[in-house]
């Protein structure tokens, strides 16, 4: 069939709007038909050439929803009309990794889902006959896109897709840090580097979870509005202080906070999330993602006294099982969604959506088919 896609061909270049040929879904895969996308930085980040698994040309997209439309042999779970979130981190439950109970990195589609291709090697995107790399096993900037089963999450046809697509990713993978991968505890106080889509959920998360002080940190001091709606209690520009801001964080907090999170992917700012953190228990989150060949970098005098670093992936969030009660929590009001959609368009223009996120002006885009 014919989709309408926005295509990566080369590191650095805008997104090219294309008639792609998607085929039918073979054994163990799905044809989901995309309502609504949105941009996430790591779109950016991989399209900029710094991400080692960036391939050309190729169908970026990872934040989204849609309606399954087809389903290949042996498809056993979903039927056309669900309602779906794509996962690009995938949940068979049978791999080593779904039994470890200790891990949502399902390995079940990792590996070719890295290379570009579906489980069995090949490409489902095509344009003029040439394949097209597939991206984090989802591609949601094609209307038409095909993933494997255990990469979709089927969820309740009651909600909107044009604003639980930001499930896909964003939303989630804060939310999920402060409570699968942190597990912050109420009273905490907790440090949020970056105010951007990922930090704003850390933020909502750690008001969900009781933490009595969330210390708010980017350089962009525009961020800070809705980063106090989301229950931010302090705000902290680096730009505004001449000290190290790890230092100017322990003074503020009489010695360090219990929780800090890195939502930009700077391996400075690492570091400062790091050593702001309390001697004893301080954990640092890294979610940001660093370009290739970068590196973290502290004293391990930092860690032998008690600061713990860690990372997290989708939140920690096992996205076949847990998803659907994030989207049912949605429509009970529990999570917010809606205030992260700072602007909505078609998906025709999707290079502006990029644009809005490089210029610090947008938090989310939903990009409508
Ligand atoms: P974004 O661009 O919307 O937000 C980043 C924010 O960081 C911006 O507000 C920016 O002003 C701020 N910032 C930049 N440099 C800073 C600095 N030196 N000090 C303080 N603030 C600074 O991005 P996003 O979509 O929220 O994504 C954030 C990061 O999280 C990206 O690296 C993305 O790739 C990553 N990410 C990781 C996961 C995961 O599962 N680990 C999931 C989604 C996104
Ligand atoms: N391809 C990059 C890694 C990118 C990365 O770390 N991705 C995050 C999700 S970002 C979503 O916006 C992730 O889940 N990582 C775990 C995984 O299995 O990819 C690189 O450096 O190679
Ligand atoms: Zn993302």
């Amino acid at each position: 069939m014919k989709s309408r896609a926005a295509l990566a061909f080369e590191a650095g270049k805008p997104l090219a709007l294309e008639e792609i040929d998607v085929e039918g879904p073979r054994q163990g895969e799905v044809l989901v038909q995309i309502a609504a996308t949105s941009v996430c930085h790591t779109d950016a980040y991989t399209l900029s050439g710094a991400d080692p698994e960036g391939l050309f040309p190729s169908v970026l997209g990872h934040e989204g929803a849609g309606v399954v439309q087809e389903v290949g042999e042996g498809v056993t779970s979903l039927r056309p009309g669900d309602h779906v979130i794509p996962l690009y981190t995938a949940e068979c439950g049978e791999c080593k990794m779904c039994r470890s109970g200790k891990t949502n990195l399902c390995s079940a589609v990792r590996a070719t889902q890295g290379k570009g291709v579906m489980p069995d090697g090949t490409s489902r995107f095509s344009l003029n006959g040439k394949p097209l790399h597939h991206y984090m096993g989802t591609s949601t900037f094609s209307e038409y896109t095909v993933l494997p089963e255990v990469s979709l999450a089927k969820v309740s046809e009651n909600a909107p897709m044009d604003k639980i697509c930001l499930l896909g990713c964003g939303v989630t993978t804060g939310i999920g840090a402060v409570m699968n991968t942190a597990k912050v505890e109420a009273g905490s106080t907790v440090a949020v580097f970056g105010l951007g889509a990922i930090g704003l959920a850390v933020i909502q998360g750690a008001q969900m979870a009781g933490a009595e002080r969330i210390i708010a940190i980017d350089v962009n001091p525009d961020k800070f509005t809705l980063a106090g709606q989301f229950g931010a209690t302090d705000f902290v520009n680096p730009k505004d202080y001449d000290d190290p801001i790890q230092q100017v964080i322990v003074e503020l907090t009489d010695g360090g906070v219990d929780y800090s999170f890195e939502c930009i992917g700077n391996v400075n700012v690492m570091r400062q999330a790091l050593e702001c953190c309390h001697k004893g228990w301080g954990e640092s989150v890294i979610i940001g993602v660093a370009g290739a060949g970068e590196e973290i970098a502290t004293r391990p005098f930092q860690l032998v006294t008690g600061r713990v670093w860690r990372g997290s992936a989708f939140g920690g969030v096992k996205g076949r099982s847990e998803l659907p009660g994030y989207v049912d929590r949605y429509m009970n009001g529990e999570i917010r969604i809606d205030e992260f959609i700072t602007h909505d368009m078609p998906f025709e223009q999707i290079n502006e959506a990029f644009d809005l996120l490089h210029a610090g002006e947008s938090i989310r885009t939903v990009l409508h088919y």
